[in-house]
């Protein structure tokens, strides 16, 4: 069930990135400067590659908002590739234009080029590399800033922390890691953590497997490029129950808690604690130094494709990761509490 869908378009060299939402209340205050700031976040950080460094992002809205306000009709969010200034010709929709600049043929270990190209029958690995890009997730963190603004208008509001890069668990170390990985010719991954606070208890459902929102968290963020493990709370491995659950307590005859291994999760739902989410990123598999692959035209022994890419991008993928998490919240709230506007919405979460 979803109540607040969308679609996104774009190739990682073509003109633009492209989203249209659906869902969102009429009255949401639509803040450019705010979408604009989350997609800021999303560029930076230490180890990302020279990309980085011509791309300026911001968004354009061209549908769904007036003065500044959500109208409740659909929004559609472009992010322009400033890159494809460079591609034109190598990017360029027009049977005329054909050309093998930029074609490659030589799979990377780890990315989607080999179960690409065979699943679409493509021979020039670029036809798979441009959308498997994790350039597009510059359109998702501008969906996601819009949920984002959707939660701000009812008090919930989420972070994201880099926990471990390669394996330095102290940001004092991080900064090494990643220039010791760039140093080798080598990529490094790392883990991260999201937490997201007051959120109302029971988004989600115990009812149905396909209603939990903690699958729905990890659909969400497994499928982030290069995401390999989620968790929800405390990883409870070698935990005993009296360990690892957390107890009621009462205090000012209120429940409360006063710990939260759950992660704010128990039944599939909700429960008023805060939402904890981390997930492992591997390594960028596009490396200075290839591995070992195959050449896909002659099927031979050859040296991986290399091309810029970024030597670390976890603390991206966590700002990708807090948009993607909005996403699901703001689709649960509209399940639970529906509403048209936003005036209706705050009404109802009273
Ligand atoms: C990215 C843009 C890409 C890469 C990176 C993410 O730009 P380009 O390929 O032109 O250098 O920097 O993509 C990957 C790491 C990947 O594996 O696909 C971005 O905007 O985040």
């Amino acid at each position: 069930m979803e109540k607040f869908r969308f679609l996104t378009s774009g190739e990682s060299h073509g003109k633009c990135l492209t989203a249209i939402i659906e869902g969102v209340p009429a009255g949401v205050g639509i803040d450019i400067d705010f979408i604009n700031s989350e997609l800021h976040r999303r560029q930076q950080g230490y180890g990302r590659g020279d990309r980085m460094k011509i791309e300026s992002d911001t968004v354009e809205i061209t549908s769904g908002v007036r003065f500044g306000k959500a109208l409740g009709s659909p929004i559609t969010l472009v992010v322009k590739n400033r890159d494809f200034e460079n591609w034109q010709k190598i990017m360029s929709v027009s049977p005329n234009n054909r050309t093998d600049d930029k074609a490659f043929s030589v799979y990377r270990p780890g990315h989607a080029d080999y179960a690409g190209s065979v699943k679409y029958n493509q021979q020039d690995l670029r036809n798979i590399l441009e959308r498997s890009s994790a350039r597009k997730t510059a359109i998702e963190v501008a969906v996601g800033a819009v949920a984002k603004l959707i939660l701000k208008e009812i008090g919930i509001s989420g972070s994201s922390e880099i926990t471990q890069i390669g394996s330095a668990c102290c940001p004092d170390k991080f900064h090494k890691e990643i220039d010791l990985a760039k140093e080798n010719g080598d990529s490094v991954g790392g883990k991260f953590v999201v937490v997201y606070k007051n959120l109302p208890v029971g988004l989600g459902s115990h009812v149905h497997w396909d209603r939990g929102i903690d699958g729905r968290l990890a659909q969400v963020v497994m499928s982030i490029p290069a995401i390999k493990a989620v968790e929800i709370g405390d990883n409870p491995l070698g935990l005993c129950g009296s360990e690892y659950h957390d107890e009621f307590k009462i205090k000012d005859g209120e429940i409360c808690r006063t710990s939260n291994h759950a992660g704010g999760v128990e039944g599939g739902m909700t429960n008023g604690q805060d939402l904890v989410v981390s997930a492992v990123m591997k390594p960028i598999p596009t490396m200075m130094k290839p591995l070992e692959s195959v050449d896909s035209k002659t099927n031979e022994k050859a040296k991986a494709h290399y091309e810029r890419s970024d030597v670390c991008a976890v603390e991206s993928c966590a700002v990708v990761a807090e948009a993607r998490i909005a996403w699901v919240i703001v689709n649960e709230i509209l399940l639970k509490y529906g509403s048209d506007s936003i005036e209706e919405l705050k009404s109802r979460l009273i």
